[in-house]
Formats: structure tokens, C-alpha cells, sequence
């Protein structure tokens, strides 16, 4: 008997399908934008050339999560008795499905969860086998690879007998027991590499994002910390590096274990994901120079200059689609201010707020002054006593994992294309600058 969220996905794939064959059959000519030389060399900048109904990211206003934006997302969902922030567990069925699940259609995701969350013992043993140096982001992608022999999706293609319109129920299978497990390796990871290996097992009454926190051993209300990083990081529609990474390797038919892995591994990057854990790097040398005394706003702004006079971006700022302050990083302030209003390191991630744009700006190279969600995450977790920063982008990870595996899903709900653009060559690009542009494009 599936449950109301695998019955429901399944109604909502089967009635999208008819849209899909029209636009892929009817209207498959229709032009929706075309391509520059700037745009080919410069990482497919601003190019429409990717599909996903899960998330939307406008330039100005930000992330809308089906439809809603942040504020109306955390609104609208049901919430964990006692607190304020929704279950994770109801957002990724609003995710998947776009509808908000009732606090009964919540629980049954919470339960189904709980029944697949036991991490097999060999990826604790191949955790322990790594170096304790190693970055927690290899160890993280490693451990999620590391059970792609567990795949139902490898194991049902294998047989050799799996329709092409079947192949989102063993897509969703993985995605689920993947998402129940993750909270458990990452926790794992900061315990044998922080906290002098010293474990805590889960805890069965606990919701995702509360047993994460538990798991962490981090108290004070940290689970809602959890929660609300999780939900804010999932997902920023598809072509950023990592969500555009799991749909490429999921593209070539790779399991959910193989894409989850290869798109962590986008996201370890410092332009990336690991920006996180370099504005904290960035913030803490600033205070080491200044023998941990809070810098003055002057003094603050010859710091970024020193950063762009040697070559290097100011790390949290800027955005490849952004033109505004980041609403992901707008929700964390309102956060900081209402439970951390005090806390030096808020403060001074308000003052660089108040410093930074101006001097990007003025320095005339980014075309987004402005702070992006990485800016603001790691200050919330150092004031939870999360200070291990290279940790960061382990918990942007678990939450992006969310987004990430429910667009897989609907990728095989909707049979979407092994993806293989094509590539030109240098040759090419200066013959057809010559003249005036390629023909046939301009033909079109
Ligand atoms: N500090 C200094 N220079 C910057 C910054 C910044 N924060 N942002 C952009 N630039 C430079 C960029 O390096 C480029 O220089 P060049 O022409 O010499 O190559 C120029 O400005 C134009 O870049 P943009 O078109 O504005 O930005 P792009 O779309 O290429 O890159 C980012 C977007 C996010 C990679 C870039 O803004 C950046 O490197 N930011 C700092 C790192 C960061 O915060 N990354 C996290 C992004 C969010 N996330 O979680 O993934
Ligand atoms: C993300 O959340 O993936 C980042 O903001 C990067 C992006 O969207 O390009």
C-alpha cells in the first residue's frame, strides 16, 4: 500500500505527462532564448536551457519554492508542537507533490522516514577508515556513494525489465532512503571528527531536523536552527552547480547514491557551497589582525579591499542570478536578530552588511553586490556552539539534498533527456565572431 505521499506524486506525475509530451512533440521549436560567445564561455550564464516546476529563482525577488515565497513556505506548513518551524519532513512533501500536506500527511512522511533511517554499519566503517584530516565533505560524498550498492533503481534497471515510465517509483525509493539516513552520517561525521568520538544514537520520537540536533549533541533550541537551515537550502532551482550536477549524472540514468554524491561534491567548491565555512574563515582572520578586537566600519572596509586587491572574492557576496540581498539570507537575519540579537559576530556580519556593497560596488567588477545566503549561515551555528566551520557546507548539503533528490525524481516521472549539449571550438567562435555571428543560428 503506498503511502499518501508516493500515491500522490504518482497522480501528480501521471497528470504533467500530457504537458510534457506537447512541449517535447508539438512545440519543440519554439526558440526561448539564444546564445553569445559571452555566455558559451562564461558558464552558460543566463541561458534557459534547463526545466524544473520545484523551484524558481527571479533575479530580484529570489527563491519561490512551488510558487510560494519564503515567508509564505514556512507560513503555510505545519509546524512542530512547541515550536515554531515547520517539519522538514512536511516541506519535502510540499516539494515533491506542491501541495502543503495536512499535519496527518506530515506525520506519515515523519514515520516513513523513521523506517528507513538505519545507516547500514559498513559506511560507519568506511567513515572510520578516512583520515581524520580528511575534508567532512569527502567523508559526506564518500558515505552517501558509498551505498549505492543499497540502489532499488540499479538493481530494478539490472534486471533488465523496468519501463521508462516506471522508473520515478525506484527513483523516489532511493531518495527517500537516502534522505532518512543523511541526518545520521552528517551528525556522525562531526561526532568522530570534533567531539572525540563520542556518539549519541538517534533518537525514535524525533522528527528529522529535532534528531539531527540531538544526534549533534547541539541543545538550546538548536533543532530549530536545524530545521529552518535545512528548509532554506534546499533548493535554488536547477542550474546552480549542484543541482545541476545531480540532474547531469542523473541524466545518464546513474542512481540517486551516484547524482547526490557528484552533486556534494559541486557544492564543496568555495564560489559554491564552501563559501560558507569561508565567510567564517574570512570574519575570524579579520579579528585575528585585530587581536580579536570588533573592527570599526573603516576599518572593515580596508579589510575587503585588501580581499579584492589580492586577487580574491569577498566571500557571501554576489550571485550568478541574484541582483538583490538574498531572501535566504534576509529570513537567517530575522532569525539572529529575534534569538542572537546580542552576539558579537551578528553584529559584525551586519556591519560588513552595511560596508560591503558599497565597496564591491565601487571596486565595479560583480554584477551583485549584494550578500548571498552563505553570508549570513555560519554565524547562527558558531553562536550554537557549531564552531567547526569546515562543517558548514555538510549541513548545506543534508538540507540541499532535499531539493536535489525530489527533482531527480520528477526527472524520471517525466523521462527528461540524457543531457549532452554541445561543445565548439575556439576556432569556430573567432570565425563566426568574424562573421557577424553563426548563419544558422541566425537563420533561425
Ligand atoms: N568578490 C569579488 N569579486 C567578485 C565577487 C565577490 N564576492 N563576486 C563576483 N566577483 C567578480 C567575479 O569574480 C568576476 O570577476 P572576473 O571578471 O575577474 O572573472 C566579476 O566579478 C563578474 O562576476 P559576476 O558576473 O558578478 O558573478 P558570477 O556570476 O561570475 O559568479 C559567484 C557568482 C557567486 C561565484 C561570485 O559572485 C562569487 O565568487 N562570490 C563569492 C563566493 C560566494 O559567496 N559563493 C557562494 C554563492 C552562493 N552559494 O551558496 O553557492
Ligand atoms: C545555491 O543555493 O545553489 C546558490 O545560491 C548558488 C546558485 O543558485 O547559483
Amino acid at each position: 500500500m503506498p503511502t499518501t505521499l508516493k500515491a500522490k506524486l504518482q497522480e501528480k506525475i501521471e497528470g504533467f505527462r500530457p504537458r510534457i509530451t506537447k512541449l517535447t512533440k508539438e512545440l519543440a521549436n519554439v526558440v526561448i532564448d539564444k546564445v553569445n560567445i559571452g555566455q558559451a564561455i562564461g558558464g552558460a550564464r543566463d541561458v534557459r536551457c534547463l526545466v524544473t516546476d520545484i523551484s524558481y529563482l527571479d533575479p530580484q525577488e529570489g527563491i519561490r519554492f512551488r510558487g510560494k515565497t519564503i515567508p509564505e513556505t514556512f507560513a503555510a506548513l505545519p509546524k512542530v508542537p512547541g515550536k515554531e518551524q515547520p517539519f522538514v519532513e512536511g516541506f519535502f512533501y510540499f516539494l515533491l507533490t506542491g501541495e502543503v500536506p495536512t499535519m496527518q500527511q506530515t506525520q506519515e512522511v515523519v514515520e516513513d522516514w523513521k523506517s528507513r533511517a538505519a545507516v547500514p554499519q559498513y559506511v560507519f566503517d568506511v567513515l572510520r577508515a578516512m583520515p581524520r584530516d580528511t575534508h567532512p565533505m569527502t567523508m559526506f560524498s564518500t558515505a552517501v556513494l558509498s551505498m549505492q550498492r543499497e540502489s532499488l533503481f540499479a538493481k530494478r534497471y539490472g534486471e533488465g525489465n523496468l519501463k521508462k515510465t516506471d522508473m520515478w517509483d525506484p527513483m523516489y525509493e532511493d531518495s527517500m532512503n537516502l534522505l532518512a539516513r543523511l541526518p545520521a552520517i552528517a551528525a556522525y561525521i562531526y561526532r568522530i571528527k570534533y567531539k572525540g568520538d563520542v556518539l549519541i544514537a538517534p533518537d525514535p520520537k524525533l522528527d528529522w531536523g529535532g534528531n539531527f540536533a540531538h544526534m549533534m549533541g547541539i541543545g538550546n533550541n538548536y533543532d530549530e536552527v536545524a530545521r529552518m537551515y535545512f528548509i532554506l537550502h534546499s533548493d535554488h532551482e536547477s542550474g546552480n552547480v549542484s543541482a545541476h550536477t545531480t540532474h547531469l549524472v542523473a541524466s545518464a540514468l546513474s542512481d540517486a547514491y551516484y547524482s547526490l554524491s557528484a552533486g556534494l561534491n559541486g557544492l564543496a567548491g568555495p564560489l559554491h557551497g564552501l563559501a560558507n565555512q569561508e565567510v567564517l574563515g574570512w570574519i575570524q582572520n579579520v579579528m585575528k589582525k585585530l587581536n580579536n578586537k570588533v573592527p570599526t566600519k573603516e576599518e572593515l572596509e580596508k579589510f575587503l579591499w585588501d580581499t579584492l586587491n589580492g586577487g580574491q572574492v569577498v566571500p557571501g557576496y554576489g550571485h550568478a542570478v541574484l541582483r538583490k540581498t538574498d531572501p535566504r539570507y534576509v529570513a537567517q537575519n530575522e532569525y539572529a536578530k529575534k534569538h542572537l540579537p546580542n552576539d558579537p559576530l551578528f553584529q559584525l556580519v551586519n556591519m560588513i552588511y552595511e560596508v560591503a556593497p558599497g565597496v564591491l560596488t565601487k571596486h565595479g567588477k560583480t554584477k551583485n553586490p549584494w550578500p548571498n545566503v552563505d553570508a549570513h549561515s555560519g554565524v547562527i551555528q558558531w553562536y550554537y556552539g557549531v564552531r567547526e566551520w569546515d562543517f558548514y557546507t555538510v549541513l548545506f548539503g543534508v538540507g540541499r539534498a532535499l531539493g536535489v533528490l525530489a527533482n531527480i525524481t520528477w526527472d524520471r516521472g517525466l523521462g527528461y533527456a540524457i543531457e549532452r549539449p554541445k561543445s565548439v571550438t575556439t576556432d569556430m567562435l573567432e570565425k563566426w565572431a568574424k562573421d557577424g555571428g553563426r548563419k544558422e543560428a541566425m537563420d533561425d
